[in-house]
């Protein structure tokens, strides 16, 4: 197979599907995200170490790292201020981007609670009681509305508030609390502290790397244990929290003979409601008369982390992947709300039958259809954009269809709900297989593709890697799409696996690499390692675990490494941070850090090296537990 293709596609993705259609993209001279990334190089030096400050408009300035050139801004702002000042700014970015989504959900709980929500429902109150008990609001003798109500008024004063705590943060072990208190990082309020990284970081204000780095970490904890926290918990309530589902992963999802809708981007408000609508009869009667065999929704990015978790319904890719599955010419609308969506699209929709179609009023595109999403008339809205894109079947051009046959079949579901169960309803099976060491660790290996490194490969390699010398892994995010591709999300990958970890999936008939959801989710992953210090009697940072993000690109990843390390988690990053400008940065990031709040980052762009990390560190913590 490999030979097809030629020796520069073939170093672009290690994933044959994207192998095909980026050939497909030659042939019919479409450019992608690879050739804007070369016509961008060589991309800016000063750029790249992080110092380059535009704060003020007496700059742009930039700090030269030859012996010659300027050390100093206008203001007299060095490196490390400028590089500490824009990292935390690239931190304010991704917890905003991430908590007005978790702001989004409550804002549809409110209106379902009222009775104003167009179509949605609490799915789950189990977890709805068990999050108001969390708040200490009363559910004896109530409606689930009546109780929602007060849960989705108490969350929504969490963005505001301006003395905390935020509620969820009360879920870390009560010595990493204690930790973040004494540091001043414990976060007062969500919006507060994303707010304060702008004052601190406007010209002239706070200039000192190691405090502007510490605010930084308090926003990224408001984001971690608030806002991302917000959007997992509330959208349990709302579409139920996910359990273990089979589905598939890859662009050979898509089907030749039906309406293929492509739902990408992030808030599942509105893909829960694209699902719904998919399967309403009116529109299955209109697929119909339009000559196709169905209609077959499909999942982009993390909004297909959030519609496989809880429907099962086929991933077709992940970030890399949304250009090309607008290549095969087989997608009639490809839908989508915020984060992480090409502006790219509208003209390359341009070239396709493909309807491009945005929805909220928050992310507008060149080329793209508006239909605004509100949550108020959520399923009519949905069946507007799903009939939209059923009578475009119509238009399909057959001679301009090239769908991949490659797909990967994967287990998916693994909300931390679902892996208790799994465990047969307490974490002591697998407290015991880390003690006993057939689970030599955890590894949580999340984020994005980016094009300065080959698609997938970061994420496989590292994952492959890892579950040979027996680490479970729970992922979220881009990498998971990566892994259930790449068949690492089917019980039988624990063939793959060392002895260890081996016979516990065999046992459990669990995949070694757990879906936990799209990135918002990561708030499982930190709710999973709260539960199993507190179990062990200990701090996060004392855990055999080690996070990994191989192919980060977001400003949203920043955020999350950020609160990963502010939680205790050593994590490798696969790509690296624009912060080497900066040796005090740089220093505080990989190394100090550890004295501050036990763990660090490192950056290692081999993921055989990062793994040897990973598991370096996994068995130094084992050590230090006596495990
Ligand atoms: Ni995460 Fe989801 Fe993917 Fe990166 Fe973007 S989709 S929220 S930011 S690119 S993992």
């Amino acid at each position: 197979m490999a030979e097809k293709y030629s020796e520069k596609i073939l170093s672009r993705s290690i994933d044959p599907a994207t192998h095909e259609m980026l050939a497909r993209a030659e042939e019919l001279g479409l450019e992608t995200a690879w050739e804007r990334y070369e016509a961008q190089l060589p991309q800016c030096g000063f750029g790249e170490l992080g110092v380059c400050c535009r704060n003020c408009n007496m700059g742009p300035c930039r700090i030269s790292p030859f012996e010659d050139g300027p050390k100093l801004g206008v203001c007299g702002a060095t490196a490390d201020i400028i590089v500490a000042r824009n990292l935390i700014r690239m931190i304010a970015a991704g917890a905003a981007a991430h908590s007005d989504h978790g702001r989004d959900i409550a804002h549809t709980l409110l209106l379902t609670a009222e009775g104003k929500g167009g179509g949605y429902e609490i799915k789950d109150e189990a977890k709805l009681n068990a999050l108001a008990a969390e708040y200490g609001i009363e559910t004896e003798g109530r409606s689930k509305e009546e109780i929602a109500l007060d849960l989705a008024r108490a969350v929504y004063a969490e963005f505001g508030k301006q003395e905390g705590p935020i509620q969820f943060t009360r879920r870390a072990p009560e010595k990493r609390v204690a930790l973040w208190q004494s540091l001043g990082i414990d976060p007062r309020g969500i919006d507060r502290e994303i707010v304060e990284i702008m004052h601190r970081t406007h010209i002239g204000v706070d200039n000192d790397p190691v405090n502007l780095i510490l605010q930084g970490l308090k926003a990224s904890v408001s984001d971690g244990w608030g806002g991302s926290m917000v959007a997992t918990e509330l959208s349990d309530v709302l579409f139920g929290t996910p359990t273990p589902v089979r589905s598939e992963a890859n662009l050979g999802v898509l089907k030749a003979d039906q309406v293929n809708i492509v739902a990408h981007g992030h808030e599942p408000t509105l893909s829960e409601m694209i699902v719904a609508a998919a399967q309403d009869p009116d529109m299955l009667a209109l697929a119909e008369k339009q000559g196709a065999k169905g209609i077959n929704v499909v999942g982009m990015c993390c909004t297909g982390n959030e519609i496989v978790m809880r429907h099962g319904i086929p991933i077709a890719g992940n970030f890399l992947q949304q250009e090309l599955a607008v290549i095969t010419g087989a997608v009639e609308a490809i839908i989508v709300d915020v984060q992480c969506i090409m502006p790219a699209l509208g003209a390359l929709t341009g070239c396709f039958h493909t309807k491009f179609i945005s929805t909220s009023p928050k992310a507008k595109f060149p080329g793209a259809t508006h239909i605004e999403f509100h949550e108020e008339r959520a399923f009519e809205i949905a069946k507007d954009i799903v009939r939209a894109a059923v009578e475009n079947y119509a238009l399909r051009k057959p001679d301009m269809v090239r769908i991949p046959d490659e797909k990967m079949e994967c287990v998916v579901g693994f909300s931390v709900e679902a892996i208790v169960s799994a465990l047969g309803g307490t974490l002591d099976p697998l407290l015991d297989a880390i003690k006993g060491g057939a689970i030599k660790g955890i590894g949580a290996v999340v984020g994005c593709n980016s094009v300065k490194v080959q698609h997938d490969y970061g994420h496989v390699r590292l994952l492959e890697e890892l579950i040979k010398n027996d680490v479970l892994i729970v992922t979220t995010g881009c990498n998971a799409i990566a892994a259930a591709k790449a068949g690492l999300m089917l019980p039988e990958a624990a063939e793959r696996c060392g002895e260890g970890l081996k016979a516990v999936c065999k046992a459990l008939g669990v995949p070694p690499v757990l879906h936990m959801g799209s990135c918002v989710d990561i708030s499982r992953i930190l709710v999973a390692c709260a539960a199993i210090a507190n179990a062990l009697g200990v701090d996060i940072s004392d855990l055999p675990a080690a996070g990994a993000a191989p192919e980060w690109m977001s400003e949203k990843a920043v955020s999350i490494g950020a609160y990963v390390v502010s939680s205790g988690v050593f994590t490798v990053l696969g790509t690296v941070p624009p912060v080497l400008g900066s040796p005090v940065v740089t220093e505080v990031l990989t190394q100090g850090a550890n004295d501050v709040v036990g763990a660090a980052f490192a950056v290692e762009t081999d993921p055989f090296k990062a793994a040897q990390l990973m598991i370096d560190h996994i068995n130094v913590k084992r050590q230090a537990l006596g495990i």
